[in-house]
């Protein structure tokens, strides 16, 4: 586990300037997940992206780990209070997926092995805001915390990056997810505390 201390990663910041409002720190990793943790095997493992008209494109394990990887390290943020400075992550941005997609669609659905989805606008999971991950900390990530990979979108509330995600289908009309839909806020944006439907 990485060790956090704000002296230790450049300048200093204050606790006030990266904690939004709501949130403790914590330096431990907790693992939320809505159901039993699903196994899936890199060898049958695929990454699909859906168009809005049906058209298909997917990639294999093998293929993913090819497009260009990036370390990336974040502040995350589960609506559930905990905040953990400094997540070291190694995965695809999604734009490696999404770049060459013919689309009229301006929403996303992010859909994961075991039924888990969560929706998204396109445009926040463009432009190096979103990941697939694959390794946190420098390891293979954990099946508990969505290996073998995850979506991983730190601007916005924890729920938003899917675990064991199997791809991102794009809708024109926007498609409550599975905390969406039982009232957590559609976008969720930590930083104005945009918890559930009406915040
Ligand atoms: N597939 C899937 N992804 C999921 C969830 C889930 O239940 N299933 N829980 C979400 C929630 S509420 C949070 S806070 C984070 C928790 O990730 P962690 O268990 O790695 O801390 O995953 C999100 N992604
Ligand atoms: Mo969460």
């Amino acid at each position: 586990m990485t060790s956090f201390s704000p002296g230790f990663h450049g300048r200093p910041r204050a606790l006030a300037d990266r904690l939004p409002p709501g949130q403790y720190p914590t330096e431990s990793f907790p693992v939320l997940s809505a159901g039993p943790t699903p196994r899936v095997p890199t060898e049958t493992w695929t990454f699909t992206v859906t168009t809005e008209t049906g058209a298909t494109r997917s990639w294999t394990w093998d293929e993913m780990m090819a497009l260009p990887q990036q370390e990336t390290v974040h502040d995350i943020h589960c609506v559930t209070r905990w905040s953990k400075f400094d997540t070291h992550w190694r995965g695809v941005p999604l734009t490696a997926f999404l770049d060459d997609v013919e689309t009229a669609a301006d929403h996303v659905v992010a859909e994961a092995h075991g039924g888990y989805t969560t929706n998204l606008p396109l445009e926040d999971v463009l432009d190096g805001r979103a990941w697939v991950a694959h390794t946190y900390d420098g390891y293979p990530l954990s099946p508990e915390h969505g290996g073998p990979a995850r979506l991983l979108v730190p601007h916005l509330y924890f729920w938003k990056s899917a675990k064991w995600v199997s791809g991102l289908r794009l809708t024109v009309e926007d498609e409550p997810g599975f905390w969406e839909s039982v009232g957590y806020h559609n976008y969720g944006d930590p930083w104005r505390e945009q918890r559930n439907w009406g915040d």
